[in-house]
């Protein structure tokens, strides 16, 4: 036990899915066994997480009974105290999905990617979550001629205006949260980023009802920067869950554990959730590496949790440095929250300004330095 020992205060949740994968991939066998999820519940709440989230096909990993399985879940739940903040459906790995679920071709697979979702929407109700994530891995295509984007915009809108009224008038407590990703398994997948997520959200009947779950590996897997999706995600009132992990940059989805692909980037996200209004669970969508052995898989949930800790006890340093804080007045970091305009100035006043372009174009904003500082805080030589 030490300071970066994770307790139920921290609101860490994972999926069900992350530690209980088999590590099947596309070019290899599964090289662990399925995971009970009772077990999961267990082992999680040991290690010190306050809940676990879960797809609706997760419950059935060891029992195909549904109803047995559910009430082995509530069980475990009851015994652990552990919490289940989010849900979602696997709209994925069945191959009647294979051409996706509100957006398929086929209009019958729609029909029932619906029912599936508030089969589980109803679940989630019952077991307390008000977050429910919709990640469509398979709304996409590998060929512009197969898929009339327009109409599947449509369909996907009248997917989440259907689901919103059905939570309406069940009169649950659940909001909606968006997950983007590029592409994988698709070529290339719908609301593939966060920007093509808030603007679909605009469009909806019930747009206060449906907000994001952006996940770090994915924005990064567009090359984009994920703590500034994350802030204007934050800005727009629309994080309403988010998925931790870890990727090294433009490549397959590596849902590494969280902090070991881009730590720099892990760093400042750390420092904007704990310092931007954020109040959800930190949630840890990852997959223990392939090469990993049962017991590795719990040094991998622990890590993601550990990590965490660190960096924010970091991100605190940082923010505390009288250095620090000096160095972000230097660089008019702390200006830019000043308005534009002064209270009662409108567009006219602009013109009175007594500015030199020429001096403007001189002033450095000693970024470098600012940098250098985080950049010691994160290796440890200034805390
Ligand atoms: C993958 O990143 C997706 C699925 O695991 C799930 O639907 C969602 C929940 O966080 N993330
Ligand atoms: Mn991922
Ligand atoms: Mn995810």
């Amino acid at each position: 036990m030490d300071a970066y020992t994770p307790t139920k205060e921290d609101k860490f949740t994972f999926g069900l899915w992350t530690v209980g994968w088999p590590a099947r991939d596309p070019f290899g066998d599964a090289s662990r066994a399925a995971l009970d999820p009772v077990e999961t519940v267990h082992r999680l709440a040991e290690l010190g997480a306050y809940g676990v989230t879960f797809h609706d096909d997760d419950l059935l990993a060891t029992e195909s009974d549904r109803d047995k399985a559910i009430r082995s879940f509530k069980q475990a739940l009851s015994d652990t105290g552990l919490k289940v903040p989010m849900a979602t459906t696997n709209l994925f790995t069945h191959p009647v999905f294979k051409d996706g679920g509100f957006t398929s071709n086929d209009r019958d697979v729609r029909r029932y990617a619906l029912r599936k979702v508030m089969r589980n929407v109803d679940l989630a109700a019952e077991l307390g979550a008000t977050t429910y994530v919709c990640w469509g891995g398979r709304e996409g295509a590998e060929s512009d001629a197969a898929k009339d984007v327009r109409a599947a915009m449509a369909r996907y809108k009248e997917g989440m205006d259907l689901l919103c009224q059905y939570v309406i008038d069940k009169g649950y407590d659940i909001r909606f949260a968006l997950e983007p990703k590029p592409n994988e398994p698709r070529g290339d997948i719908l609301l593939p980023t966060i920007g093509h997520a808030l603007a679909f959200i605009n469009e909806l009947e019930h747009p206060e009802m449906v907000g994001l779950n952006p996940e770090v590996g994915h924005e990064q897997m567009a090359g984009l920067n994920f703590v500034h999706g994350i802030a204007q995600a934050l800005w727009q009132g629309k994080l309403f869950h988010i998925d931790l992990n870890g990727q090294h940059g433009p490549k397959y989805d590596q849902d590494l554990v969280f902090g070991h692909g881009d730590v720099k980037s892990a760093f400042f996200l750390v420092d904007l959730l704990e310092n931007g209004g954020y109040e959800g669970p930190r949630h840890f969508d990852y997959k223990p590496m392939r090469t990993e052995d049962a017991q590795d898989v719990w040094v991998s949930a622990a890590a993601n949790m550990r990590t965490y800790l660190i960096l924010k006890a970091k991100a605190a340093a940082f923010r505390a440095d009288p250095e620090v804080q000096e160095a972000l007045r230097d660089s008019r970091v702390t200006d830019l929250a000043e308005p534009t305009l002064a209270p009662g100035e409108s567009y006219d006043d602009l013109a009175k300004d007594d500015f030199d372009l020429d001096v403007a174009a001189q002033r450095g904003f000693h970024f470098t330095r600012l940098n250098q500082l985080a950049l010691e805080h994160l290796l440890g030589v200034r805390g």
